[in-house]
């Protein structure tokens, strides 16, 4: 903390100037983030216009207050008509005062923050801090100077790393790349950055501007690297628009003078700010925070929890146990045999295994982290942990075995989770005596790096369970989000009808590649057919099966999925599934016997194909995708539309810069898919029975945001 202000005064002004012997200490105080909303920039302006025409002031040190530096610019105000003074002007002041201007950097100095302390002339920061500029995360470019003073400071390459992929540099490399001038030896920014400004006053240092910086001077090398770049760029961030005018701006620092190039970054900077991939990344950002506001974490204070239990060593118990280690937690696995449990154990250490041999762990690093893993045979092992995950096989019977001895042995009070993807869990929990306890968390395969985990309330779970869970997903590093008990939560309940939507298609005449082409120019890396191989196509075929004595004989049912699965053929694993994988290959080649099946059963159920266009194939994927993702939000299984673009966006593989599928239907109009709805029904109104919240949103001429916003 560099120093409190009364919150009386930051609601006054966020910028407060005091003179310090010779040195005018410019504080910024603008919670949570210090973010640099027009007040803000008012206040910078206003502090650099006085020092230079204070004669009492040599320096000026401008600093944070609370946690951060600065933040970046103000993300809400973005969509807004623009306030005066702009951003790019305010660094372009602070960068012409006649006397030396020094940043002393703490916490973040993110996007328009860092571009503060590079219009300023000297720049201090504590080991701790982290600088960078995250804009391509929000659809944007650093659009205050950020793509023309970096590349002069630091060289094109270097730029380009830090401006594409938006990282987080630790003040440590931030120095040795020349981003800043000097590591403070202390972690007292104030103390620090106030005996720089005397030493810089000493030595008689005047302003240094990082607009005359000299590292793109061996043109030749800035040159190679934006070629490189923007070949990177085309390759990886295709669908992207800011990657590509970052990589132009940058050229434009190298072929330009610094005013021309500024004015060409603004241009670019309002480009991406009118893009709609920037309205999708935003609402993404502030959707991402919205989903851990849920009632029972605002009414309730979660449960102490140390140390984590998981029932079973598979994929999942183990992707799970990595997870809770990764965060420090110790970790006691049970599984019902030695067997299991050693390849519990293995299934553990194979993760490890990996980042040992690609270097990113020592053998040392690992010993320590598997000295945090206990496995054991027999339930005694969880008398003591405080929340035990269950991750054994997908069987109601089994789990409710399971769920008896965590009964038995459990102290009171500890949180009883489940990973079920599918099962009653309200039946889980009054099997046994304390439902309470026990609640639902799904983690998403592999467990370790997923982000998402939905959290999952049943009926008579106790609110501080809940808040548990939540506190949980912050510890795990997941992004956590809120369902209610019903078959597949909000992302499998959604996916099963977008899923049956693909197959429609694909019987009436589409093929499985042809939809997957689609899907991935819509954004999504794999499409639904790709997803299947991928998962083994097995899994689904269980499913089904499942459920084939419940299923409505009305439905429309697309059998070749089964054709494919009675073969053998279940994805990568068997080496063919939709694709082929020739010697294990992982890119899958079309295979004309699939086709072949498609057609037959196209001819077994009496359809004659026809061609649909990639963007028909997309308005039907998305019309059912959204119109269940109504339907989960109708029925309180969702809490909000946003917690179903989080789903998808962390779990499912949606395109972030969409914001996520009822962003999108916000983007496109509610009414437009209102209409695809009822025209798609006049051949099958089964499937296609439009959500009573869509009806009742396209009446109001109401979008799914006005939802979010109402909630929140
Ligand atoms: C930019 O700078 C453009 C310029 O180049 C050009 C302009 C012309 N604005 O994340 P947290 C809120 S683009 C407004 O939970 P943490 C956030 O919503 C910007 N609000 O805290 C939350 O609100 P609430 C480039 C913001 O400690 C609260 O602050 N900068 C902003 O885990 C706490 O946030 C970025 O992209 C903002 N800029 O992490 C940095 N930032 O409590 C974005 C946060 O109501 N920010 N809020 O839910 C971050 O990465 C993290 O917030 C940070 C702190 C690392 C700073």
């Amino acid at each position: 903390m560099v120093q409190e202000a009364t919150s009386s005064a930051a609601e006054a002004n966020p910028v407060s100037t005091e003179l310090r012997g010779k040195i005018l200490l410019v504080t910024v105080d603008n919670p949570p983030v210090n973010a640099l909303g027009v007040a803000v920039r008012r206040g910078l302006m206003a502090a650099i216009e006085g020092a230079d025409a204070n004669p009492a002031v040599a320096a000026v040190l401008i600093v944070g207050a609370g946690r951060n530096f600065i933040a970046g610019a103000d993300i809400r105000e973005f969509g807004l008509p623009p306030q005066q003074p702009l951003l790019t002007e305010v660094c372009n002041r602070i960068e012409a005062s006649r006397k030396p201007v020094i940043a002393a950097i703490h916490g973040a100095a993110l996007g328009g923050g860092l571009e503060v302390a590079l219009g300023a002339h000297y720049r201090i920061a504590v080991a701790s801090a982290k600088l960078g500029l995250p804009e391509v995360a929000l659809g944007l470019l650093p659009g205050a100077g950020g793509t023309q003073r970096t590349p002069r400071l630091v060289g094109a390459k270097a730029a380009l790393d830090i401006i594409l992929s938006g990282r987080h540099v630790p003040a440590a490399e931030a120095l040795k790349l020349g981003l800043i001038d000097r590591l403070a030896k202390s972690d007292d920014t104030l103390a620090e950055g106030l005996a720089y400004a005397q030493e810089l006053l000493a030595a008689n240092a005047g302003p240094r501007r990082s607009r005359d910086g000299t590292a793109l001077a061996d043109r030749a090398a800035a040159q190679a690297a934006i070629d490189a770049a923007k070949a990177d760029v085309q390759k990886k961030q295709r669908n992207l628009f800011s990657p590509h005018k970052i990589v132009e701006a940058v050229q434009a620092a190298l072929d330009k003078p610094f005013d021309e190039a500024l004015k060409l970054e603004r241009q670019f900077f309002m480009q991406c700010l009118d893009s709609p991939q920037r309205a999708g990344l935003i609402h993404a950002f502030f959707a991402e925070r919205e989903v851990a506001k849920v009632p029972e974490a605002a009414a309730a204070q979660p449960r102490p929890f140390k140390h984590i239990g998981v029932v079973g060593g598979g994929t999942m118990g183990a992707g799970i146990a990595v997870a809770a280690l990764d965060a420090g937690l110790p970790v006691t696995m049970v599984e019902r045999d030695e067997a299991s449990i050693n390849r519990g154990r293995a299934n553990v250490e194979k993760v490890y295994d990996g980042l040992v041999a690609k270097g990113r762990m020592t053998a040392e690093g690992k010993a320590a982290v598997m000295a945090r893993f206990n496995g054991s045979t027999d339930y005694a092992a969880f008398q003591d942990v405080d929340l035990v995950i269950e991750a054994v096989f997908e069987d109601i019977d089994v789990k409710k075995a399971v769920f008896a001895e965590l009964d038995r042995v459990c102290k009171p009070g500890a949180v009883l989770a489940t990973n079920t993807s599918y099962l009653d869990i309200d039946a889980i929990a009054a099997s046994i005596s304390r439902p309470q306890d026990v609640v639902g968390l799904h983690f998403f395969s592999p467990a370790n790096i997923m982000k998402l985990l939905e959290i999952v309330v049943p009926a008579q779970v106790s609110a501080d369970v809940v808040a548990t869970a939540f506190e949980l997903a912050k510890k795990l590093k997941k992004t956590p989000v809120r369902a209610g008990v019903c078959d597949g939560f909000i992302g499998n309940r959604i996916l099963a009808v977008y899923r049956q939507a693909a197959d429609h298609l694909m019987e009436d005449g589409a093929s499985p590649y042809d939809i997957d082409a689609a899907v991935r120019e819509f954004g999504y890396p794999m499409g639904p057919f790709q997803v299947s191989d991928l998962a083994g196509g097995d899994i689904g075929w269980a499913t089904r099966k499942r459920k084939a004595a419940t299923r409505n004989p009305a439905a429309r049912y697309v059998q070749v999925a089964d054709r494919i699965c009675e073969r053998g053929w279940f994805g990568q694993k068997t080496q063919r599934g939709w694709y082929l994988y020739p010697e294990g290959s992982r890119t899958g080649q079309p295979d004309p016997e699939v086709l072949a099946i498609v057609d037959a059963e196209r001819q077994r159920a009496g359809i004659t194909p026809r061609r649909f266009s990639n963007e028909e194939i997309i308005r039907r994927y998305m019309a059912a995708m959204i119109n269940e993702g109504a339907n989960v939000v109708h029925e309180r299984i969702a809490l909000r539309p946003l917690d179903v673009d989080v789903t998808f966006v962390h779990g499912y593989g949606f395109p972030r810069f969409r914001g996520g599928p009822m962003k999108y239907a916000d983007t496109v109009g509610l009414d437009k898919v209102l209409a695809d709805i009822r025209e798609f029904a006049k051949e099958d109104p089964l499937f296609w029975q439009p959500s009573p919240l869509l009806v009742k949103l396209v009446e109001e001429g109401k979008n799914f945001e006005s939802l979010n916003k109402a909630a929140s």
